[in-house]
Order: structure tokens, then sequence, then C-alpha cells
């Protein structure tokens, strides 16, 4: 008899059946009153099929909906227990299973992979102490300081609500609006905004985190991976690095009054070295992609003891945004899909039922707490490490930071002179597509970065605004359709 291999290896006879398991003698007709129908109600092997068919698709994720995952695992090579005691570093030699995803952002599932974006580089630690999700980008910085903007940045790289397609005006408009994007909108135009496939992409988790060693004591870090060899056809091997900023005490009460500039999206290298921690062996590919892939669920807040959030707004708006958008595209036990649960250890807590329960439900232990007949207990070993905070609540805005002289290191040093070419052809390119009051923002915020920067990309839109460019203003109203006034008029 022919056997099927599953996900988890179990053989199972090719028997045709029913999705309650029952033998089905014909697949290819319909049980009818007669040749020519009509259909019966107790033909169950077509209302099987046909009600599950019709439920296939799940929300698919609304940013980094294109993706490709890989399982592999982490090696420990360089001991960091100093810094941190989360068990995934407990000691060299220590290996620790993981799941990986590499994304497009702004394309739907559909989409293609080569376009210009950044790359989501996710990675599933499954560890002894819960799962460990570091999802980060291959790009070190980001577009936004603040978690609230979030929604607006995503739907203004999407796409319009009337016309449904990606919409240089939105784009620019907004980027244009908000200059602390500046630094990854250059790097995204650069040759760093195609990379050459997932194989060959560094990582980094772009927060900082706080590390926290058994004695409570904690650092500043920011993850790293690093490429190191690359075999066989997706498979990879990355080196993953810490940067750690000074020894907590001294940073403790920068965190409590906010006072020191804090975590900058950039830590320059030579300030702050990269130590190096362990390797990254990617050496399975999905066996289901819906099963393995899809369901993949990355959560920030996925921490285990030792590794905590720093105060970062983004980091912090993640931590909701993560597990709430599991929770609609997946349903409320996401956390039980075998490719989330956290198979490495024993889930014990007070949650119970909901949809989709998929094992014992906890069987018969108490689902309140405290009780008095059994555990789980809460661990005083667990507890989050204190820091101070007592600023005064309010909103802070963000916005007129630094924006530019990260920027005009990146434009004027890391840049030759090729690659500074290249980066404002394609930025001129894309930007070229959007309106001249837009594009002249644009401009003005490339200026204060650098006025040869600014000039370029100035002067290679002249060249496609002259070639029949109307200086009007499109007016996106509630209406529906969109009115156009002439530009003097704005
Ligand atoms: Fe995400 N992001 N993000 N993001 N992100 C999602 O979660 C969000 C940000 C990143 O392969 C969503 O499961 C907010 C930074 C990756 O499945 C959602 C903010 C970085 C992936 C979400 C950010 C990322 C996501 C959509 C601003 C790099 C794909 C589907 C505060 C460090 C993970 C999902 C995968 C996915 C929210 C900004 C990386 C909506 C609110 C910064 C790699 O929850």
């Amino acid at each position: 008899m022919k056997l099927w291999k599953d996900a988890r290896g179990s053989q199972r006879p090719d028997v045709l059946t029913t999705g309650a398991g029952v033998p089905v003698g014909d697949k290819l007709n319909l049980m009818t009153a007669g040749p020519r129908g009509p259909l019966l109600v107790q033909d169950v092997v077509f209302t099987d099929e046909m009600a599950h068919f019709d439920r296939e698709r799940i929300p698919e994720r609304v940013v980094h909906a294109k993706g490709a995952g890989a399982f592999g695992y982490f090696e420990v090579t360089h001991d960091i227990t100093r810094y941190c005691k989360a068990k995934v570093f407990e000691h060299v030699g220590k290996t620790t299973p993981i799941a990986i995803r590499f994304s497009t952002v702004a394309g739907e599932s559909g989409s293609a992979d080569t376009v210009r974006d950044p790359r989501g580089f996710a990675v599933k630690f499954y560890t002894d102490e819960g799962n460990w999700d570091l999802t980060g980008n291959n790009t070190p910085i980001f577009f936004i300081r603040d978690a609230l903007l979030f929604p607006s940045f995503i739907h203004s790289q999407k796409r319009n609500p009337q016309t449904h397609l990606k919409d240089p005006d939105m784009v620019w408009d907004f980027w244009s609006l908000r200059p602390e994007s500046l630094h990854q909108v250059s790097f995204l135009f650069s040759d760093r905004g195609i990379p050459d496939g997932h194989r060959h992409m560094n990582g980094y988790g772009s927060h900082t985190f706080k590390l926290v060693n058994a004695q409570g004591q904690s650092v500043y870090c920011k993850f790293h991976y690093k490429v190191l060899t690359v075999c066989l056809c997706v498979y990879k091997i990355c080196s993953l690095g810490i940067l750690v900023e000074n020894q907590c005490t001294s940073l403790m009460s920068g965190i409590g009054h906010y006072t020191i500039p804090l975590l900058p999206f950039v830590w320059p290298h030579k300030d702050f070295p990269l130590i190096p921690v362990g390797r990254l062996v990617l050496n399975r590919n999905p066996v289901n992609y819906f099963a393995e892939v899809e369901q993949l669920a990355f959560d920030p807040s996925n921490m285990p003891p030792g590794i905590e959030p720093s105060p970062d707004k983004m980091l912090q708006g993640r931590l909701f945004s993560y597990p709430d958008t599991h929770r609609h595209r997946l349903g409320a036990n996401y956390l039980q899909l075998p490719v989330n649960c956290p198979y490495r250890t024993h889930v014990a807590n007070y949650q119970r039922d909901g949809p989709m329960c998929m094992f014992d439900n906890q069987g018969g232990a108490p689902n309140y707490f405290p009780n008095s007949f059994s555990a789980p207990d809460t661990q005083p070993r667990f507890i989050e490490s204190k820091c101070k905070v007592s600023p005064d609540v309010a909103r802070y805005n963000s916005a007129d930071d630094d924006n530019v002289t990260q920027v005009c290191t990146f434009f004027t040093e890391v840049l030759n002179e090729a690659e500074r070419e290249r980066l404002c052809q394609n930025m001129a390119g894309h930007m070229k597509g959007a309106q001249l009051f837009i594009q002249k923002r644009a401009v003005q915020n490339l200026m204060a970065v650098h006025p040869d920067y600014g000039t370029r990309v100035q002067t290679l839109l002249d060249k496609y605004n002259t070639e029949g460019k109307k200086n009007t203003v499109h007016v996106y109203t509630r209406g529906g359709a969109s009115a156009v006034a002439a530009a003097s008029k704005m």
C-alpha cells in the first residue's frame, strides 16, 4: 500500500476519507436523483468537501503578507551569561530549535519577491522557558518613531482606497510630512532596498532590548544577524551577535527620567562593537506552507526570563499589536497551533476554552487562581527587573529629533559616488509619480540632509516634470471622486 508522510513523519494509508475519517467510495461524481440532477442533501461527500473549501482563506497578514519560512536551530558559540540568564544562552554548545520567516512588507500574499521594500527577518526560538520571538527586519532602522503612526504609515504604502492602486502621492505625502523617515527611505532607494535574496541578507532585532543576568543586573542590547555561509537551496547560516550598552546602574536613572538620548535606532559600531553569541542554522524547508508558514505567528512580547523590553515606544506598541492581530487572523487559541506552541515547555495557566481548543484544555486542573488545590504557582525568580519611571504622562512629540545627521553620514560617507547616483535615480524615478507640491516638500527635506542630495533629485525630477506634468493638485475627498484644483489656489 502506498503511504503518505505528514509533517510529523507519521504514516497514513492512502484510503480517501471525509474530514471525519469516513472512507469515500466515489469522489468524482455527485449523488443525484437521475443522471441530470438534482443534487441530494444526503451527498455528504460533496457538502463536506465544499463547506471546507468555502472557508479555506484566512485573513492574510496586514503587513508582511508575502513570505517564506525555514526551520533549523540556534547554537551558542560564545558565553554571554554575564549579561543574560535566558536559558537559550545557558552554555556554549547549547542548541535550540528555531523557525524563521523572511518577508516583504507592503505587498499582498501573491506579490513579487523582488520588489524594493524592507525584508522581514523573524525568528522564533522554541526555548526551554517558552518561545522567544525576535521579529526583526533586514535593516537596523525604521520609518517612524511613534507606534501611533504605524497604521497610517502602512496605509500610505498600500493601495489607494479609491483606485485600489499603489499611489506615489500617498507614499511621498506621508514621508515628506514625517522627515524622521528620511534615513530608512534613503536606505530603501539605495542598493540595499532590493536584497539579493533571503540567503544573502543580514537581520536586525532593530529595537533596543534589556538583558538581565542571574544577579538581576541589566544591560541594554541590540541583536544582529550576519550572514556567514549560504548552502543548498534556501538554507543559510548566520551568526547572532549583540551590541551591549553600558552596565545598567549608570543607565537606570536615564530610563527613569527619559533624559539621555535613549535608544537611538542606530548605535555606532565603533562605540558598541558586536559581541558574538551563536549561530543560526537553517536546514529544513516547510513540509506544508499553510500549516508551518502562513500560521506561523511571531510576537515581540514573547520574551523568556532574561530578555525584557526597553522603553522604546515602537517596541512597546508592537507588544500589543502582534498578539492582537494573531487573535484576529488565527483565533484566540493560535498558540496551540503546532508551529506556534511552546512545545519545549509545558503551558500551565488559567486560560480555558475558546474556539478550536486543540488539546485537553488542561483537563480537570483548577481554572482560577489562587486556589487551594494544585499548582501552577508564580515564582519570584521569574519577576521582571525593576526600573524607575517617574516622568509626566503626556503625548511627547518625537518628530523633531535629529532627522538628518545619520542620513547625511549615509549619503556622504557610507555610499560611494556610483551608489549615490543610483539612490537619486531610484528615488526620483518613484517620486516623479507624486504631485508637484508633494515633490517640492520631499526635496526640501533632502536639501536639509545635504544640498547635493536635494539638488540631484530635483534635477532628475525636472527632466520628468517637463515631460508634461501639470501643476494641478488632486484633492482626495470623502465624497468619492477626486476633485482637481489649480495648484495656485492651494
Ligand atoms: Fe511589524 N507587524 N509592526 N515591524 N512586523 C506585523 O504582525 C507592527 C515593525 C515585522 O513573518 C504584523 O503577524 C507595528 C518593526 C515583521 O509573520 C503586525 C509596528 C519591525 C513582521 C505588525 C511595527 C517589524 C511584522 C502584521 C510599529 C522590525 C512579519 C502581521 C510599532 C523590527 C512577521 C503580523 C512574520 C508583522 C505591527 C513595526 C517587523 C500588524 C504596530 C520596527 C518581520 O502586528
